[in-house]
């Protein structure tokens, strides 16, 4: 068996969007993600740190769905290492040559075991890193891409597939029957690279972006409130409990859904120790008890497989303990930790 590609971090998503013109304004003019390139029918965004051509590739297409998800490796032999991986896998692999997505050299792309598009690449064009540009950057400056988040019926598969290849786990949401409800996957010394969501799929989740500060995060929100478009926020602003980051969910206008994270922490020793939420854990997913909306349960971008064709998406099967629990999107928690009132139990 052919040893897994190194993989860097997660390095850019393309998204088929329905309106280039909407999705230019909530990605540029709003969240202020820096124009690379920009052609007819698609868009080439970059945040304020990064100096790799792109980050999120914005192609109009008439449904809304992922085109593809993109690892950066560590030399241009890993990228032939994921040829021979993912052929091996038996799966749809594809070398592509330099240019086909601009910007970016010589990759791979398979469709996952997952069903997901995804490409490994290591060449891309440099562009200027505008890290210390302060006078260009708003308030609410994105600095970086974090991480992806998938959603698959069956997480033990999507933890299996991305320990294989070499991803540490973090963190993870459990319960005391072995039942694994979602994870958290790095290569890059953080928490995540890619996040496995239980639900219908494949699908997109999310994509995440980095900034520095929580108050960046927060004027988001402000700018959405003050144009009116407040509509555009799903969840948060909040801290995570899983993660410890501090958070906000957007919806960009064709309803793909964005995340701005920051503070987590490092996770780049050997012995990283993986923490366990239960999934009674109401602190799990927002620190502060919120309940999670269900729209962020439900909701997600289907996935075009390597032809552009939409992959069916798989219902998981319906889970006694989940339902029982009330755990993540099978309802609402009472797991008798939940407050009287306002009467907190160590007040008492
Ligand atoms: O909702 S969770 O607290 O489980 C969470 C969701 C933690 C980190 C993330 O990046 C995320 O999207
Ligand atoms: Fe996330």
């Amino acid at each position: 068996m052919t040893a897994p590609p190194d993989v860097i971090r997660s390095g850019y998503a393309e998204l088929i969007v329905t309106d280039l013109a909407a999705a230019r304004w909530f990605y540029v003019d709003v969240l202020g993600l820096v124009v690379t390139a920009e052609e007819p029918d698609a868009l080439y965004l970059r945040a304020f740190e990064e100096y790799l051509h792109h980050s999120l590739v914005l192609r109009a297409g008439s449904t809304p769905a992922l085109r593809g998800l993109a690892y950066r490796v560590r030399g241009p032999e890993q990228v032939e290492v994921a040829y021979r991986y993912f052929t091996e896998l038996g799966v749809p692999t594809r070398r592509v040559p330099a240019g086909t997505t601009r910007g970016i050299g010589e990759a791979v792309r398979v469709q996952d075991p997952l069903g997901f598009p995804v490409e490994f690449f290591h060449h891309a064009e440099h562009r200027e890193r505008f890290t210390q540009h302060y006078h260009r950057q708003p308030a609410n400056a994105i600095s970086r891409l974090d991480h992806f988040n998938i959603m698959v019926p069956d997480v033990k598969a999507g933890h299996a597939h991305y320990t294989r290849l070499g991803f540490g786990v973090s963190e993870t949401i459990e319960d005391d029957e072995d039942n694994i409800y979602a994870a958290w996957l790095y290569r890059k010394p953080t928490v995540h690279d890619i996040a496995v969501t239980g639900g219908d799929g494949p699908r997109l989740h999310h994509i995440a972006f980095a900034t520095h500060e929580r108050h960046q995060i927060l004027h988001t929100c402000d700018v959405l409130g003050a144009l009116g478009v407040e509509h555009h926020i799903e969840r948060g602003p909040g801290r995570h409990g899983v993660s410890n980051a501090f958070y906000l969910y957007l919806r960009d206008p064709d309803g793909h859904r964005i995340e701005i994270y920051t503070s987590d922490y490092y996770t780049g020793d050997p012995d990283n120790p993986t923490i366990r939420w239960d999934v009674r854990d109401n602190r799990r997913r927002s620190f502060w008890g919120h309940q999670v909306v269900d729209s962020w349960y439900k909701e997600a971008s289907p996935v075009l497989d390597l032809d552009g064709n939409p992959v069916p998406i798989t219902t998981p099967p319906v889970r006694e303990a989940a339902a029982a629990v009330g755990a993540d999107g099978f309802g609402v928690l009472d797991n008798g930790t939940e407050r009287e009132g306002y009467k907190l139990g160590h007040q008492a």
